[in-house]
């Protein structure tokens, strides 16, 4: 593979209504769309960094940066075997695994597309037709709201609720959710708002039969999970902290948490997911795919990684209509009554771009071509 040209777009979306997390509220998402180009053929990628440098230190500005300026001009021109080839070759910047992920798994349709097979197939997966799929419902203005909207996707067929804490909205939040729902299987996720001085109250969880609780502490800090994780009977999921295979190993040996959340951009694309994924699966680790309110092409993305052996909890990997009053693929991403989404078999990541409603939610376009890279 020789790519002849990557073109980043910069989309603008409004969510069908606002997500908060314990570090922000969000209404409108500016999405990075990479498109790499070869032989006439494209593949695509989404960048999954949100608007400002809150979940991680990337946001929408830096990964338009990094991919243009330091991503594109390391892998254009080059002769790549292999879509794993884009990793190593960009792996000294550091940081900014999402930008570098976003255009990796580009590169990874295109391969998929030339060799006329579904993505999932050419990353190792399908060990499953089907994944099964839970939902991640931020923080409500009320209980009342959380509770109405818990029914909404329980009724949908959703196999799981995550619901987000932070300070103030935890264990009565929790504690009322549970009340009113006794037996769905039910998690919550910290995004890192909490240190170790909030053990007692993180304990105080243990009264409600949560799958797990994902990120109590720091987004870099694995050490202090590691003096958590025994002071509490629920699982530790770890999701910011964990940006690398290798964090994964060292997390498992300092016995830090017992489920990996694997986020395809957060690790820097299908190459290291894939590592991760197989670290955690000889450890005996479960891991489920996390979410970014990505637009259709990461959604698609997600579904094809979801599909590697060790996927075996519900993921953060839902229908289209939750997020978008109508996405940029067609078919839209759909589940089935028993909230599960079905595999597709088409070549590269399985939908159809809507081209025009794509240039149509398209606010900025830049083609780096083989004559610009320097
Ligand atoms: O921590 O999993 C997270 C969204 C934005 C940033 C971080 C997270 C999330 C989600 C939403 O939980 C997952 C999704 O529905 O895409
Ligand atoms: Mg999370």
């Amino acid at each position: 593979m020789n790519l002849d040209r990557i073109v980043l777009r910069q989309l603008r979306m409004p969510l069908v209504h606002f997500f908060e997390t314990s570090f922000s509220r969000t209404y409108t998402r500016d999405i990075v769309v990479v498109e790499v180009q070869s032989d006439g053929l494209s593949g695509w990628g989404e960048i999954t960094a949100g608007e400002n440098p809150f979940y991680n230190e990337e946001w929408t500005v830096s990964a338009w940066a990094i991919a243009r300026d330091y991503v594109a001009p390391r892998i254009l021109r080059r002769e790549l075997a292999s879509a794993l080839d884009v990793d190593p070759l960009t792996r000294h910047i550091r940081g900014h695994n999402m930008a570098r992920g976003g255009v990796e798994a580009a590169v990874w349709d295109l391969q998929a597309r030339r060799n006329g097979n579904p993505l999932w197939k050419e990353i190792g997966g399908g060990a499953r037709r089907e994944i099964p799929c839970g939902v991640s419902i931020g923080i409500q203005d009320t209980v009342e709201q959380l509770l109405e909207k818990i029914e909404t996707e329980l009724d949908a067929g959703y196999q799981r609720i995550k619901m987000k804490i932070k300070p103030g909205w935890d264990v009565d939040a929790v504690a009322k959710v549970r009340e009113r729902f006794p037996s769905i299987r039910l998690m919550a996720d910290a995004n890192s708002a909490y240190t170790l001085a909030d053990a007692p109250k993180l304990k105080q969880l243990d009264d409600f039969m949560l799958m797990m609780i994902e990120q109590p502490l720091a987004h870099d800090d694995i050490i202090d999970h590691a003096q958590l994780q025994p002071k509490l009977e629920t699982p530790i999921c770890l999701d910011e902290c964990i940006r690398s295979a290798h964090h994964a190993e060292q997390a498992i040996r300092l016995r830090a948490g017992r489920i990996i959340n694997i986020k395809l951009g957060r690790v820097g694309g299908f190459g290291e997911a894939i590592r991760l994924h197989d670290v955690c699966q000889k450890a005996n680790i479960p891991v489920w795919c996390g979410g970014m309110l990505e637009a259709g092409i990461g959604r698609a993305h997600n579904i094809a990684l979801a599909t590697l052996p060790n996927f075996t909890l519900p993921g953060d990997v839902s229908a289209s209509k939750r997020y978008w009053k109508r996405d940029i693929i067609v078919p839209e991403v759909e589940t089935t009554p028993t909230g599960t989404i079905e595999v597709r078999d088409g070549v590269g990541f399985g939908y159809e771009i809507d081209r025009d409603y794509l240039d149509h939610v398209t606010v900025r376009t830049e083609t780096i071509s083989l004559e610009s890279a320097t």
